[in-house]
């Protein structure tokens, strides 16, 4: 296997995009601490909780592997959607949020005009070639004051972002290595979802893309 045969690093790094009033994209901005977010998901919260596929309400299996840290953990399976305080497949606490975690979701947060975001709880997914995540609007929080600060990392993929109604048209946005989402207030609500992965390999993630979704729970 060559080089070349990786996928690039991260584009237009240091980049800001805007799409419509608080949906910020800030490119790259996740670069500086890849090798300390890879450390801990692989010695920490993988170990503790590892990656599983759950199920829909509807019985379906989700193609994307998840876990979680911090205080609570989102779910879903066939009674619904829930943040839960313990990880139900070892009926203990979800790993803690590592610190590195909640400097970079405080610090994007920090640089889109959201002051005081103090994510509960980072939902990890993994997803491998033709993995998706269908149009879906983020709602089981309690708080929806709080923005949603969304991590992608190896693998680049197509984010949809819709509108307030699931029948408006989606935009598709390019997520590569080290970007970073930023979405609230009035876009809070906003439908988005991810295209099926392109089978690809990253220097950083191999044959996969990781996305962390730090979100206030509580
Ligand atoms: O993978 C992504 O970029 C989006 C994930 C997402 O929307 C979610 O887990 O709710
Ligand atoms: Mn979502």
């Amino acid at each position: 296997m060559t080089l070349d045969m990786f996928e690039q690093d991260g584009v237009n790094v240091g980049q800001s995009e805007l799409y419509g009033q608080d949906v910020h994209l800030l490119r790259g901005f996740a670069l500086p601490y890849i090798d300390d977010i890879i450390m801990a998901l692989t010695l920490q919260i993988k170990p503790q909780s590892p990656l599983r596929y759950m199920t829909t309400p509807g019985g379906y299996s989700m193609s994307v592997a998840m876990t979680n840290c911090g205080q609570r953990g989102w779910l879903t399976s066939r009674s619904g959607y829930c943040y839960a305080v313990l990880d139900p497949l070892t009926q203990k606490h979800w790993p803690d949020m590592p610190a590195i975690f909640m400097t970079l979701a405080q610090a994007a947060a920090y640089r889109t005009g959201f002051d005081d975001f103090i994510p509960d709880s980072c939902l990890i997914n993994e997803y491998q070639a033709g993995s998706k995540m269908s149009l879906h609007q983020d709602k089981d929080e309690a708080d929806l004051s709080a923005p949603i600060v969304s991590v992608s990392l190896g693998i680049s993929a197509t984010f949809l972002l819709g509108g307030l109604v699931r029948e408006e048209k989606a935009v598709r946005i390019a997520l590569h290595h080290g970007d970073v989402m930023v979405w609230g207030r009035a876009d809070r609500l906003r439908f988005h979802g991810i295209l099926p992965l392109k089978s690809a390999l990253h220097s950083v993630t191999k044959d996969c893309r990781i996305n962390l979704t730090f979100r206030k729970a509580l």
